[in-house]
């Protein structure tokens, strides 16, 4: 039987669901078929003296870990692009070994633009490699205990885990373990990696675990090709990329409700008994396109740890077979369940699965969590987390990041951990390297303890964007520290100087830095303008919303000034940013930034101890300079309020006529 898209042999033998045969499949896919295993046209056109690829080549060159690019700010009508490329490494719960590190490190040296990125899947980047340096520069990575197979795609990207390096919580090391062994289960077999990048020679043979290569064989219920050389991808992989996390109950720095697939280890008396498995989370949407969307994961089951790997093949092979490969727009996951509806997808992930699936335990509410500073890793040894603003590794005058982080791990061989929040952990840190690594900090005036650190900054994350995404529809990383200074002034304006919390911002809405799930999101919708979204949790169980289609950058302190100031005014004992916007609604904070704007001579502010306290403070927007703030009692607000609703009047429109007649009087 064939899958619904008459394309991909199906390998079960049932009929699921009925081809829709007017539908033509996208134009990777036969890229994919034509590739033999991703080999072609990689493998002849990076022997050509040329300084890029043809655009079928980049299609397969992405399987390999490397995007073709062009430097955005060099663009010159009529001339031809400055192409260059970026290489991503694959790396399970962000491990980076010292040699890996220093690798990478002397690569973006010699072939690329001197920084090193951490990505938000706990991965690095390169950028600026050309091409004639492509080959060596991934070479190096693969003979330093590094990989970029599979890093792009359509296969399953890095699998994320929970950084933390703690040797005294078994489920941390189950979670890091199992993350391991999923990325081995579902990586790519194909001899293409090792034929084009090392001229055939396979670089460090590492003994895979036989209960892995076992699982992978595994098949009964169809999720396994017989022919060629990809058992579980076939020769068309997946329709779409498919992302991974496996974390540990209470923790979500994975932003586990984005990913495709993730896992929760249930550890009882230390012994690992199964996992909760949750579904059909995505980010990316495209402006204006209805029909995309970001989504949560949905809670699915539970699965008992001896039959983990059967669970994960069974769900990669519904999305395999069911997504849909005519239009990449709507293929991942996220789509085939939303489409089908829950019960529908249970059934089939059953069917592959061979047996009923058990129900989902009961779980204790995620925290976020980031793992900076100095910690116990509970063996006796330190860990040190380093905030690395939008995870970009550089010098920059007496400030240099790059430097220090090189020089600690060529003088103490230190592993790294990277984070899903871009910063950097260094582990199995003796205590007494401690004095030494924080006196080199101190040298290169690179700051590690977070306390010190802004708090806006350091739950902040950015994408790339300008000038290497070929998407980016406005800048993103190069921006974020301005707005975040915008940001903290405005707040100290309306008298919040302690308050903080997770802003988020990508150059297009792809999603790339996961803005959808912060308390404050900026998405790029053109030049200099941005999507605002609102109402994220700090702990990124909830999807924020849409306020504003397009704010100008050049508008943002007049955009969220009154909104700020509605929280200020109206939050609850404690009440995140995100939370407050959350329980008020769109509705609610719309009707108070519209009083807001409208009011030319006074501010109205209700309290819930003044008693119609007339203050002189400063005015409270740039706008209107002659403003004064007066206070009233929340209740006498409440039935202004009622009225100037009742009257179709502005409050501030009120308040003068009640005021200027009672002053007559
Ligand atoms: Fe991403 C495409 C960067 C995490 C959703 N992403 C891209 C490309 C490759 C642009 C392109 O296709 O030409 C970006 C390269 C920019 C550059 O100059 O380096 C890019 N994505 C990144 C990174 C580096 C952002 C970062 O700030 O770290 C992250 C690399 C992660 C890694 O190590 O694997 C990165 N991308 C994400 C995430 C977050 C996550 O995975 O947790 C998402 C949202 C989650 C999701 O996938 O739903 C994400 N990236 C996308 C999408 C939209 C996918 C979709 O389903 O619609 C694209 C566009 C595409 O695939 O067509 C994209
Ligand atoms: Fe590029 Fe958009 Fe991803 Fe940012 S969110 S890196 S602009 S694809």
């Amino acid at each position: 039987m064939h899958c619904p898209h008459s394309l991909v042999q199906n390998p079960m033998d049932k009929s699921l669901t009925p081809a829709p045969a007017t539908r033509k499949p996208s134009k990777v896919e036969g890229l994919k078929e034509k590739s033999n295993f991703l080999r072609e046209p990689v493998a002849t056109e990076i022997l050509q003296d040329t300084n890029h690829f043809t655009e079928d080549a980049t299609q397969i060159l992405k399987f390999h870990g490397s995007y073709q690019q062009d430097n955005r700010d060099n663009r010159v009508k009529g001339q031809e692009k400055d192409y260059q490329f970026m290489i991503r490494t694959k790396s399970p719960g962000g491990f980076v070994p010292p040699q890996l590190y220093l690798t990478l490190d002397r690569l973006a040296e010699e072939y690329g633009n001197q920084t090193l990125r951490v990505t938000t899947r706990q991965g690095f980047q390169l950028h600026g490699i050309l091409k004639r340096n492509l080959k060596a520069a991934i070479a190096a990575i693969i003979k330093n205990m590094g990989s970029t197979l599979g890093a792009c795609g359509d296969l399953n990207r890095n699998v994320m885990a929970p950084p933390a390096p703690f040797k005294n919580k078994p489920e941390y090391q189950y979670a890091w373990e199992y993350a391991n062994n999923i990325a081995q289960l579902l990586s790519p077999q194909t001899g293409a990696y090792y034929e084009i990048w090392l001229d055939g020679e396979k670089a460090i043979s590492v003994e895979e675990n036989p209960a892995l290569v076992a699982a992978r064989q595994r098949n009964g219920t169809g999720t396994i090709f017989h022919s060629g050389e990809e058992p579980i991808y076939g020769s068309h992989y997946m329709p779409r990329k498919f992302k991974c996390a496996v974390t540990v109950p209470e923790d979500n720095s994975v932003d586990l409700y984005s990913q495709d697939l993730a896992l929760v280890a249930i550890v009882n008396d230390q012994k690992l008994e199964g996992f909760n498995v949750f579904a059909g989370g995505g980010l990316g949407r495209t402006h204006n396109k209805e029909e995309t969307f970001a989504r949560l994961a949905d809670p699915i089951c539970y699965v008992p740890q001896a039959e983990v790997y059967d669970m994960v093949k069974a769900i990669v092979a519904t999305q395999r077979d069911y997504g849909d490969r005519t239009d990449r727009r709507r293929a991942r996951l996220k789509y085939l369940i939303h489409d089908w509806g829950i019960d529908k997808f249970h059934s089939m992930v059953e069917e592959y699965f061979g047996k009923p699936l058990e129900p989902f335990k009961p779980l204790p509410e995620f925290k976020y969590k980031d793992f900076l500073g100095w910690q116990e890793q509970g063996d006796g040894k330190l860990f040190l987390g380093i905030s690395i603003e939008n995870g970009r590794i550089k010098d920059e005058g007496s400030w240099k990041l790059r430097t220090v982080l090189r020089e600690i791990v060529q003088q103490f061989a230190l592993p790294i951990r990277l984070t899903p929040h871009q910063n950097l952990i260094f582990y199995d840190i003796a205590p007494e390297q401690k004095q030494k690594i924080e006196q080199l900090l101190n040298q290169y005036g690179v700051q590690a303890d977070p306390e010190a650190l802004n708090p806006l900054v350091r739950y902040s994350m950015a994408c790339p964007a300008l000038p290497t995404c070929g998407l980016a529809t406005t800048e993103s990383e190069r921006v974020m520290p301005s707005v975040l200074k915008r940001i903290e002034t405005l707040l100290d304006k309306v008298g919040l100087e302690q308050e903080y919390f997770g802003v988020r911002m990508t150059g297009c809405p792809n999603g790339c830095a996961r803005p959808y799930m912060a308390e404050l999101g900026f998405v790029g919708s053109g030049p200099d303008t941005y999507q605002v979204w609102l109402g994220g949790s700090a702990n990124q169980t909830r999807l924020a919303e849409t306020y504003i289609d397009k704010m100008h950058i050049n508008e943002l302190e007049a955009t969220l000034e009154p909104i700020f100031v509605y929280f200020k005014k109206s939050r609850k004992l404690d009440e995140k940013f995100g939370d407050f916007y959350h329980r008020v609604g769109l509705e609610a904070v719309q009707q108070f930034v519209a009083e807001y704007q409208s009011d030319s001579t006074a501010y109205v502010e209700a309290t819930n101890n003044s008693n119609a306290l007339v203050t002189n403070s400063e005015p409270v927007t740039t706008a209107a300079k002659a403003r004064r703030r007066v206070s009233i009692q929340d209740g006498v607000y409440e039935r202004l309020k009622e009225v100037a609703l009742s009257q179709g009047k502005p409050v501030t429109q009120l308040v003068n006529e009640a005021l200027e007649a009672y002053l007559e009087s």
